[in-house]
């Protein structure tokens, strides 16, 4: 073995082992989780994780839901191959928490031409919170490959 190519092989070890240590550190240290700490859907013994979503409260009533004066609570649930609700009406200028978890597959929630660009993960709970302050259409696109009609997974957002 070339001298060289003995160094690039250590250098490349050693930032290896960098990396897995800073994983390591994060999740134990600094306890970060993907893709948050806002929870999970706790999976019963002999359930299923579908009935398990459909069993948690907001996830029983997926929707969108008034919390306060231009305040509201969006829960969606992500399978394959579509959003539940799919088409969500929202009142302009209004803060919206999304609540998000998927059924089956990773998927994507993204709202195009906005910064609300979250992961749907079998049985943990995405929070994220955005403010409508445009009116207009906007779409809705899983951006994480999820099979065959992952094209067809979309939906529609109208504030007004
Ligand atoms: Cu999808």
């Amino acid at each position: 073995m070339d001298k060289l190519e003995r160094i690039y092989l250590w250098i490349a070890t050693v930032m290896l082992g960098i990396f897995m240590m800073a994983i390591i550190y994060s999740t134990l240290v600094l306890s970060i989780r993907i893709p948050s700490d806002k929870g999970k859907i706790i999976v019963k013994p002999g359930e299923s994780l579908v009935q398990s979503v459909f069993q948690t409260p907001p996830f029983d009533h997926p929707g969108l839901y008034k919390r306060g004066e231009k305040e509201y609570e969006l829960v969606i649930v992500g399978q394959a191959w579509a959003f539940n609700p799919a088409d969500i009406e929202i009142p302009l200028n209004s803060t919206v928490r999304i609540k998000a978890t998927s059924l089956d597959l990773q998927h994507g929630f993204y709202i195009a031409s906005t910064p609300v660009n979250i992961m749907l993960i079998p049985g943990e709970i995405t929070v994220f919170e955005y403010k409508f302050k445009k009116a207009g259409s906007y779409r809705i696109i899983c951006n994480e490959y999820c099979g065959m009609l992952h094209h067809a997974m979309t939906g529609t957002i109208t504030v007004k």
